[in-house]
């Protein structure tokens, strides 16, 4: 009898079921616009323990790690069957990425793993790495997966090991257990952050895209594109038009992406997005919001100046800190919006809205006006405003 593995199985057996079962708490009275919750809904952590430990106590006498997991992070979301579900992308120590999928009865606590991580096909060019897949359930009937497939380049100078090409990968399903590959996305530039907007436009597949000069820079690419597709099964970029432009001096100077694909509501198409700029510390990423036009998903109505999110406290650090990513929401048949967002490339978690809120926070914040003295004006009417307010209230009171 091996006492020490029995020991450490009952530790991390406990350790992980109390972990996953741990109630969520809402952190209030918040901002108005969404409520943050205590505990991240995924981390490492959270992972299967089949997937971390061999159980034989004869091949693992120490019960130790075999397949480490570094982080859980940038997820799909779709509602299914009555679950919360995530697709998510979760990387090993290995640092390669892979998609595994969560589930919870609620949105905000006691998600679990399924046993089995997604086994994605691969093309006749095997993608090296696989990451941040946005769900579409569209109204062909087929929920597709769009994804980033990132492979060496081929032309990177001899020696030069960090050079890589990122592409959009498309897989579909009727059930979230059987995927279909499809040809990868083609394109003139390189692509990230590409999502498939869930209705016809026109009779074609429409997509949200990202085209960029490099892996990492997005360079002459302007911001967030729209293309409309002939063939989702041999889809190709021909024309590609920016809809949502990066500016100077604000929170996407440097690059955007949209996040999951937007949200039909009366006013609108509600999108999330990315917003990148560059400071002393390196990147940093928050999330904002723009509305797009019901009939014109491409014509963008509103859209406050700023951040939505971004990081605060401890989703400030991991593995790349600074980050909050998004590329998962859920709005639910009464109004309530689940946004996934992950922190510093570690983490996920959840914050609550409503469509209401939402719109209201989109079509009532004032705009960038891109200058200080914009936004000072743009407070001074507010103080303004809230002067005659009391006024009012005093007067009517007395
Ligand atoms: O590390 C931050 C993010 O960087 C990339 O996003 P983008 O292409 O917009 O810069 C992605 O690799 C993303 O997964 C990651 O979270």
């Amino acid at each position: 009898m091996n006492i020490l593995f029995d020991q450490r199985l009952k530790e991390i057996t406990q350790e992980h079921e109390t972990l996953l079962k741990r109630k969520n708490e809402p952190i209030i009275p918040g901002n108005g616009i969404y409520t943050r919750y205590k505990y991240p809904v995924l981390t490492a952590m959270h992972t299967p323990l089949m997937w971390r430990y061999d159980f034989n106590p004869a091949s693992n006498p120490f019960l130790m790690e075999r397949f480490g997991i570094n982080g859980t992070f940038n997820a799909g979301a779709i509602k299914w069957d009555g679950k919360y579900i995530m697709v998510v992308r979760v990387e090993g120590n290995d640092r390669k990425s892979f998609f595994a999928i969560a589930e919870s009865p609620n949105g905000i606590d006691n998600f679990r793993f399924i046993d089995y991580p997604v086994a994605i096909p691969e093309t006749e060019n095997p993608d090296i790495n696989i990451y941040d897949m946005r769900l579409t359930a569209h109204e062909d009937g087929w929920i597709y997966g769009i994804f980033c497939s990132e492979r060496k380049d081929p032309d990177a100078p001899e020696g030069d090991l960090s050079v890589a090409i990122a592409t959009a990968g498309i897989v579909r399903t009727k059930d979230l257990k059987k995927w279909e590959r499809l040809p990868d996305l083609k394109s003139k530039s390189q692509q990230r952050n590409v999502v498939l907007h869930p209705e016809f436009v026109n009779g074609k597949y429409a997509l949200y895209t990202r085209p960029q000069d490099g892996f990492i820079d997005a360079g002459s690419g302007g911001g967030i594109g729209w293309a409309l597709i002939d063939d989702i099964e041999h889809a190709e970029i021909k024309e590609e038009t920016i809809i949502n432009f990066r500016y100077y001096h604000t929170i996407k100077e440097l690059k955007n992406g949209e996040g999951p694909h937007p949200i039909k509501t009366s006013k609108g198409w509600l999108h999330l997005a990315h917003g990148v700029r560059g400071c002393a510390a390196g990147l940093r990423y928050v999330l904002y919001l723009y509305l797009t036009d019901l009939k014109h998903p491409e014509k963008i109505i509103a859209e406050p100046a700023g951040y939505f999110m971004a990081p605060i406290g401890m989703e400030r650090i991991g593995d790349v800190s600074n980050v909050l990513f998004c590329n998962g929401w859920i709005p639910d048949e009464d109004g309530t919006v689940f946004i996934y967002y992950a922190s510093s490339d570690t983490r996920m978690h959840v914050a609550v809205s409503t469509i209401d809120q939402l719109l209201d926070y989109c079509l009532n914040t004032k705009p960038d006006g891109l200058r200080s003295a914009t936004s000072v004006q743009t407070l001074r009417t507010l103080v303004d405003k809230n002067f005659a307010c009391i006024e009012e209230t005093t007067f009517v009171n007395s």
